[in-house]
């Protein structure tokens, strides 16, 4: 089924970088999570859920959705392994038939700031500007202060979006490949454990991600699929 051609091309971009990453590895999904396909309001839904691991990564997650009323969704979030000092890179589209109404992109600290190397890099490439940025919700107090958060105007602004969502997936590819893990029990290790568990909570305050799921399936069902898929506790290291 064919998506907005912004979610096609953010796919393609993610996907790439994914399949570069060091140490690919698969993550367990449960049969009925991978491919999710149904109806509503004689519309077709359909959920593609994409699930692995790379060196420094615990989580790496990638869902492409069609879910009723025309709405699209591009939902990714590479989760790192505590123990590598790394931030979480997450993205979000959402499109219905009168355009891509959000774009957001961001990698998150885990820590007081991002890892220097990160920080530095942003700083000297600070993206292009675009005509509607929008206001975080006050759970986005989680993302850093390089946040992206967009309404995209045509194909040129979309196309920015991608190229700036392949900037920060180009500095977490290097960020993986670099970086030295600290021991399991490390302070910091733990910190950037609990760090992940409060972006994971605040990420479940999004009511919006909530009320979409509930009303394409039902409440006990988005309830299982954002507990255990979406923002699922990340287990202690
Ligand atoms: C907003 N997310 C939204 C919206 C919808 C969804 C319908 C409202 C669109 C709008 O305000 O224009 C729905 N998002 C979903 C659903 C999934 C999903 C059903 O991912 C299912 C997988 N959300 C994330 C991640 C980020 C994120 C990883 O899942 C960021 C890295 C952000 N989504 C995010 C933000 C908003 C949003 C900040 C705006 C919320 C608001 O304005 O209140």
């Amino acid at each position: 089924m064919s998506l907005h051609p912004l979610m096609d091309a953010l796919a393609s971009c993610i996907r790439r970088r994914w399949h570069d990453l060091p140490d690919r590895g698969p993550l367990p999904l449960a049969e009925d999570l991978a491919e999710i396909s149904g109806s509503l309001d004689g519309e077709a839904l359909f959920i593609r859920n994409e699930l692995g691991t790379a060196r420094g990564l615990r989580k790496l997650h990638l869902e492409t959705a069609r879910l009723g009323a025309g709405l699209q969704i591009l939902h990714c979030v590479f989760f790192p392994d505590p123990r590598f000092d790394l931030p979480i890179f997450g993205a979000d589209v959402v499109a219905s038939p009168a355009g891509v109404s959000a774009a957001i992109a961001d990698l998150s600290p885990v820590a007081d700031q991002l890892p220097l190397c990160f920080a530095q890099d942003l700083a000297a490439n600070p993206g292009p500007g675009f005509r509607e940025p929008r206001e975080l919700p006050p759970w986005g107090s989680i993302f850093s202060p390089h946040v992206c958060f967009i309404r995209p105007h045509g194909p040129e602004e979309e196309q920015a979006f991608v190229e700036r969502v392949d900037q920060f997936l180009a500095l977490m590819a290097r960020g993986c490949a670099e970086t030295l893990p600290d021991a399991a029990d490390a302070p910091a290790t733990v910190g950037r454990w609990q760090s992940q568990l409060g972006y994971c909570w605040q990420q479940k305050r999004n009511d919006k991600t909530r009320r979409v799921l509930e009303k394409a399936f039902n409440p006990i069902w988005a309830e299982r699929y954002i507990e255990d898929l979406l923002f699922d506790d990340p287990p202690q290291p």
